[in-house]
């Protein structure tokens, strides 16, 4: 027991000096809650295992503090003074001391971070997101749905052309966004020079033959920094600007791949693929932390995108309430979270304009999308202004794993919103009659939705929907709802 970090009743700690968190933490049987509470907090700010005499008066009042226990739900209120955290905004070293050894402690079978509370003051000290979904949506003129993006398949193993013609095929059968898949590099079959090159030339066939821009995310995650800034290097010499993304694998690349490159490229967007998430994500994981958490980190370090997940309607595990949680999180500037409400307001929420722009947003997600849709051209200069300094800029949701044309409008339904992107692969380069039908079907299948016409009758007129209908029913991933998971 270390009594020095137990503060129960202390509700000094909603001053916005503290970081607070909330984790479900079970102790082995002879650990008490509020003695294994008390490790926690104690080895995830000041403390280790035993009292040290070398404390000092300044060091003790960095305890993180044990400021509420409920013991039937075996949860644990923690708050930390957050100067303790690396003050040149450095999402690393929060998440070292929140999830960090505390995952390896004896005393626990559980800890899972459950949700944050990151107050205003703090976030100031945090890039947040620049060049957003807006400035992407501006460069493609597309307001009116989701940005529709596909992954090239085969995940690996395609020549820089077989590659770019696939690009090719996305882009004029209607898609807007391309991006590589996690994995890809700079493998010898494909140089990544030479991939770069072929996408630019696949981009502006494209572009002459539809008229619309279009937008491809490279995958720039790499050995070492130097790598990683040289292929951005060279994509930009090589790619105009606003047409391309920089992709990184933000948990196997790590958080500060992400920082780095975003304070490299504030101009530039940044998108955080989160390969490697499920090992400490998931629902029935007894450690981590759960998509949401993740997030609102990856929000915090400046990511433009990250996946949330498709609800359990595509392949991935997830549930409605996580995943389109995780969505909220990203996009919204007030969020009710499972335990705090977090506003991604750098300064308190009176400022008129500010409750304005919430009062928008609140507006936004319950109107009918048609409605929405309407709408959203109104609305970016104040939103804009508001951002400028008042707000952490939103992060746009990446919606992606095992989604296809016929399993689009299930989701954009338990949506709600089409501020996002979706990135299907297999669902498209798996049409039986190719990419570009492929990319046509899930064109045709937001047109039907968003004319409240069902996919059905609107494939009656349009073939390739009617071919996606009929293969991906057989074929499709019918998810299984992953309904209330054993959560530890
Ligand atoms: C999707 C994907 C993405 C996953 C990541 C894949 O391909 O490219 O990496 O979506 O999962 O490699 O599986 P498909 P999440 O469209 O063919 O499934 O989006 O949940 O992070
Ligand atoms: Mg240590
Ligand atoms: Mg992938
Ligand atoms: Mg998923």
């Amino acid at each position: 027991m270390q009594k020095e970090y137990l503060y129960l009743g202390d509700n000094s700690v909603h001053n916005d000096r503290y970081l607070l968190a909330v984790y479900k933490i079970i102790p082995y049987d002879g650990v008490s809650l509020e003695d294994a509470a008390s490790e926690i907090a104690a080895e995830s700010s000041t403390g280790s295992n035993l009292h040290v005499g070398s404390a000092t008066n300044f060091s003790l009042d960095l305890n993180a503090r044990v400021y509420k226990i409920d013991e039937r739900n075996n949860l644990v209120y923690i708050a930390y003074p957050w100067e303790i955290f690396d003050s040149d905004g450095n999402v690393q070293n929060i998440l070292t001391f929140l999830v960090g050894n505390v995952m390896g402690m004896s005393e626990v079978k559980a800890c899972r971070l459950l949700d944050v509370y990151f107050p205003p003051p703090m976030l100031v000290h945090y890039d947040g997101p620049r060049y957003t979904i807006d400035d992407m949506r501006n460069y493609l003129q597309v307001f009116d749905s989701p940005i529709l993006g596909t992954i090239i398949k085969p995940k690996i193993g395609l020549t820089p052309n077989e590659y770019a013609e696939l690009c090719y095929d996305f882009w004029v059968g209607g898609g807007m966004f391309v991006k590589n898949d996690e994995p890809q590099a700079n493998q010898h079959f494909s140089p990544y020079t030479q991939m770069v090159d072929a996408v630019r030339w696949a981009m502006d066939k494209a572009e002459d033959e539809t008229g619309h821009t279009k937008v491809h995310s490279f995958n720039i995650s790499a050995a070492d920094f130097d790598t990683m800034i040289r292929r951005a290097e060279y994509i930009i010499t090589k790619m105009k600007p606003g047409s391309f993304a920089f992709l990184v694998d933000g948990i196997t690349a790590g958080w500060t791949s992400i920082q780095t490159i975003r304070k490299r490229y504030p101009d530039i967007f940044l998108h955080f693929h989160r390969a490697g998430h499920g090992a400490f994500t998931r629902e029935e994981s007894p450690f981590g932390m759960t998509v949401p958490v993740l997030t609102m980190f990856a929000r915090l370090a400046g990511a433009s995108a990250i996946h949330t997940g498709t609800a359990g309607v595509g392949k991935m595990a997830g549930t409605p309430d996580i995943d389109i949680l995780a969505a909220k999180e990203a996009l919204k500037i007030n969020i009710e979270g499972p335990y705090f409400n977090q506003t991604w307001s750098k300064i308190p929420l009176q400022d008129k304009d500010l409750v304005a722009a919430i009062d928008r947003e609140k507006g936004q997600w319950a109107l009918p999308i048609h409605k929405f849709v309407q709408q959203r051209s109104e609305i970016t200069h104040l939103e804009t202004d508001a951002h400028d300094w008042r707000l952490v800029r939103k992060m746009a949701p990446i919606i992606s794993g095992g989604l296809n044309p016929v399993l689009l409008p299930e989701f954009l339904e338990i949506m709600g919103t089409i501020d996002f992107i979706t990135t299907m692969g297999g669902g498209v380069h798996s049409h039986p009659m190719g990419t570009q039908a492929g990319t046509r079907a899930v064109v045709q299948s937001y047109e039907a939705w968003k004319n409240s016409v069902s996919l059905e009758e609107y494939a009656k007129s349009h073939e390739e929907l009617k071919v996606a209908i009929e293969f991906y029913n057989k074929n499709g991933i019918q998810a299984h709802r992953l309904k209330g998971n054993e959560a530890v």
